[in-house]
């Protein structure tokens, strides 16, 4: 491989932008893992939960910096979701809990995104975007709805985060925020 590919591969990061819920929102979702995890399957940790807008994968720093260029023409975001649904998805086996119903901004955002991805000379997701909060992996049956639902959660901004895989799993950290 010559050099500067390698560099390119060495500085790459696993990126993806989020809602990122307010610390009341978070112990609101964070008070939902044990009753959740004790039907089945493995709580996120509650520093992790968050609502994905766009998965990145392994950018490089131009591509990153080209996102955040995009992101930064996109107008102030402010949405008012109602977390009532819990799903679950038998490929990946989790369970998550997202909107019913979610305000057209919330589709725009996203697909505002994908249209970033592709300038950027990413590749976004073809599926249908499905707002949702990953809150148990390894599930292996729809848990039962508690009671504490729905949970309301007034997102104000976006953030930028880096996926990191390490000993203690997964790890999320926010490199940059949007108000
Ligand atoms: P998930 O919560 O359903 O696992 C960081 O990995 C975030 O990006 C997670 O919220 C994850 O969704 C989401 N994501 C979307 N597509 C992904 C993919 N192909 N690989 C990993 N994460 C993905």
């Amino acid at each position: 491989m010559p050099s500067s590919s390698r560099a390119a591969k060495t500085s790459s990061q696993r990126l993806f932008f989020a809602l990122w819920p307010d610390p009341v929102v978070r112990a609101r979702l964070a008070a939902l893992l044990p009753g959740l995890a004790a039907q089945t399957g493995q709580a996120v940790a509650a520093d992790n939960l968050h609502l994905t807008l766009a998965f990145l994968g392994n950018v490089s720093p131009a591509q990153r910096q080209c996102m955040e260029a995009w992101a930064g023409r996109l107008g102030p975001v402010a949405l008012t979701l109602s977390l009532d649904r819990l799903g679950y998805w038998p490929g990946p086996r989790v369970a998550w809990l997202g909107p019913s119903r979610w305000p057209e901004a919330l589709d725009a955002l996203a697909q505002a995104f994908a249209e970033g991805m592709r300038d950027c000379g990413l590749r976004p997701d073809h599926r249908r975007y499905t707002p949702h909060l990953t809150l148990l992996r390894k599930a292996r049956v729809l848990p039962e709805a508690p009671a504490e639902l729905p949970i309301s959660w007034q997102a104000q901004g976006f953030v930028l985060c880096e996926s990191r895989a390490g000993e203690a799993g997964v790890s999320y950290r926010v490199l940059r925020r949007w108000e």
